[in-house]
């Protein structure tokens, strides 16, 4: 029994309740437990199977007995009883957008759909369509949304992966034949999904290392195995590919398999001017093809670079948007650092769904570094979340207050995540947001409605004079959802024109708003605000995601709101909108 295979029994038990359609609270207090088990600090596992979780916080009677259970005897009559009540195949579908506990009980119950299989052969046949609540419409869109996951399925989140990427590095450069190692490919790059990782090693002795790399204790299965390349399959489906090469090879194949592809093309056509041809080996005369007797040995990427007459480009811009032109005019920009960060906003405590208590984050974010953290608990719209109504959130507020006098050299600010409603009012009456220190606006429900509509209803939001920045721009959830239908230029005007700040989300489901869009914004003059939107202690770790995508659209320390001290902040945060 381990951490991850406890939280995910308590995930699949919170699922099966929904299936059930037990009541709400239940479910959510098994999600948080899964979370509290992840985000725990002592070694709950070993704790559990002594049966000594009594009086942690956080964690109920009922739940406490179950893990006791699960630990000492590696399961759970109440969540093996409850799964015997269902087909295993179902557990697919809730990967299908759309899909909630209802309809998949609907789908079961009426036309026996026990699989993703079966369900793409029901709405092939017309048999959904027919199905009442459903329809034709809804059949279509289920079949769109079963081609979405296809393509999707053989990516994985970044955030997931950076974890096992750290300690096979570790574990590479640990080998006494390697002298350099790296990731390279997507990952390095930090795209927000990635197919398969991409290592490289230094290395006198390839044949070793690529045998070596295919005894990893992570590794499931070998794909190939050959003299100087290796690719393998991890337990939990990834694929990882090894190339080995000399010391002096290593910096040229370092820039290629970083990629990306359309970067290299680009910057292959840059060599061929020079009427040199790059591969990842290096140079050669592109008539003659050998390796002219004038060139030097270049002993990293920033040699290379600086051999093609460009500034170095750090691998999150090599995607041929505009990097090489500007590295040539030496006009990139100086990107924004993990250090530079300084405090952040919307995390969330008990008081909604978040697992760990204000002082409990607050201890967690000084331990971290932090000057200052944002709290935004939910608003009273969102039930399913716990969210606070006026008196809860004014009593959070006092709280909130009281506890600054208690500390030194750290602050809390004041916030919410405000729903924005249908129409793009506020859940909360001014007033009561003029109580706040800022607030975070963000839309949790009717994701449907058409395009124009979702962007006159977010815009909205953002005139409003106590919206200091916006939430999850599209409510995407990688590899799972799409985001609304929402004009990103249009949006990134407004907040340019009303002063508010975009968010970058750096939940590794969300980051949300997309890398892509920064480069736009920042040049409109919106700031962006870093935000973990933690839901424990655990999710404040997870800055350093925000801050790769930040830095993949571009942005420098200037353009990021919570790189500025706490001091400034409470200035920024005094002075109404319109005059910043
Ligand atoms: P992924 O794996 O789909 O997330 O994305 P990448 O970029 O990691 O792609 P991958 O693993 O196929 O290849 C790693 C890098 O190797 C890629 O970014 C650039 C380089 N590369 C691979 N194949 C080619 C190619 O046919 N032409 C060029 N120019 N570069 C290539
Ligand atoms: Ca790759
Ligand atoms: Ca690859
Ligand atoms: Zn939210």
């Amino acid at each position: 029994m381990d951490r991850e295979t406890m939280a995910r029994v308590l995930e699949e038990i919170a699922l099966l309740l929904e299936l059930k359609g037990e009541n709400p609270f239940k479910i959510r207090a098994y999600r948080q437990g899964a979370e509290m088990v992840r985000s725990h600090d002592g070694d709950i596992v070993a704790m559990a199977a002594a049966g000594e979780l009594e009086g942690i916080k956080g964690i109920g009677e009922a739940l406490r007995d179950k893990l006791h259970e699960l630990a000492a005897t590696g399961a759970l009559k109440f969540h093996e009883d409850l799964r015997a009540g269902f087909p295993p195949g179902l557990f697919e579908l809730f990967e299908i957008e759309g899909l909630g506990p209802k309809k998949v009980k609907a789908l079961h119950d009426s036309l026996g759909v026990k699989s993703l299989a079966d369900l793409k052969a029901a709405c092939e046949s017309g048999k959904v369509a027919a199905l009442s609540g459903f329809g034709a419409k809804t059949q279509t869109k289920i079949l769109e949304a079963i081609a979405r996951h296809e393509t999707f399925a053989g990516r994985f989140l970044l955030g997931d992966v950076c974890g096992l990427v750290d300690g096979i590095l570790e574990t590479l450069r640990s080998h006494p034949a390697v002298s350099q190692v790296s990731v390279a490919g997507s990952c390095r790059r930090s795209l927000e999904t990635v197919h398969d990782l991409d290592f490289l090693v230094a290395t006198r002795e390839p044949a070793v290392v690529c045998k070596d790399f295919t005894t990893l204790p992570e590794v499931a299965s070998v794909i190939a195995c050959g003299e100087t390349k290796a690719s393998v399959r991890l337990g939990n489906g990834l694929q990882c590919d090894l190339r080995a090469v000399s010391n002096d090879q290593f910096p040229y194949a370092l820039v290629y398999f970083t990629g990306s592809k359309e970067h290299n093309v680009a910057l292959r056509s840059l060599a061929l001017k020079k009427g040199l041809s790059l591969n990842e080996y290096g140079f050669t005369d592109a008539k003659t093809g050998e390796v002219p007797a004038d060139i030097p040995g270049l002993e990293d990427e920033r040699a290379i670079h600086r051999f093609l007459g460009l500034q170095y480009i750090e691998p999150e811009l090599r995607e041929n948007r505009g990097e090489i032109e500007a590295a040539a005019e030496n006009s990139l920009p100086r990107l924004l650092q993990l250090s530079h960060l300084c405090g952040t906003f919307h995390n969330h405590t008990t008081e909604s769904d978040g697992v760990n208590t204000l002082q409990e984050m607050a201890a967690e974010a000084m331990e971290l570094g932090l000057d200052y953290l944002g709290i935004s608990d939910h608003s009273k719209s969102t039930v399913i979340a716990n969210g606070l109504n006026e008196q809860r959130l004014l009593a959070q507020v006092a709280e909130i207050r009281e506890l600054n006098q208690t500390f030194a050299g750290f602050r809390l600010f004041a916030g919410s995540e405000v729903d924005i409603l249908k129409d793009g009012s506020l859940d909360f009456a001014d007033d009561i947001l003029a109580q706040l220190d800022y607030c975070v606006a963000s839309v949790h429900n009717l994701f449907h409605m058409p395009g124009e509509e979702m962007t006159r209803r977010i815009c909205r939001a953002m005139e409003n004079e106590h919206v200091t920045m916006l939430g999850h721009l599209t409510g995407r959830l990688l590899l799972k959802r799409d985001g609304y239908a929402v004009n990103h230029a249009a949006v990134i005007d407004c907040a340019a024109e009303t002063r508010t700040v975009i968010e970058l989300n750096c939940n590794a489901q969300r980051l949300d708003m997309d890398w892509r869009w920064w480069r736009r914004a920042r040049d409109k003059g919106v700031l962006c605000s870093i935000n973990p939107d933690a839901h424990s202690t655990d999710g404040l770790h997870r800055l350093d995601l925000g801050v790769r995508a930040a830095r993949k659209g571009w942005l420098r320390k200037e353009d990021v709101l919570n790189t500025r001290s706490a001091a400034e902040i409470e200035k920024f945060l005094k002075t109404p909108k319109v005059k910043r």
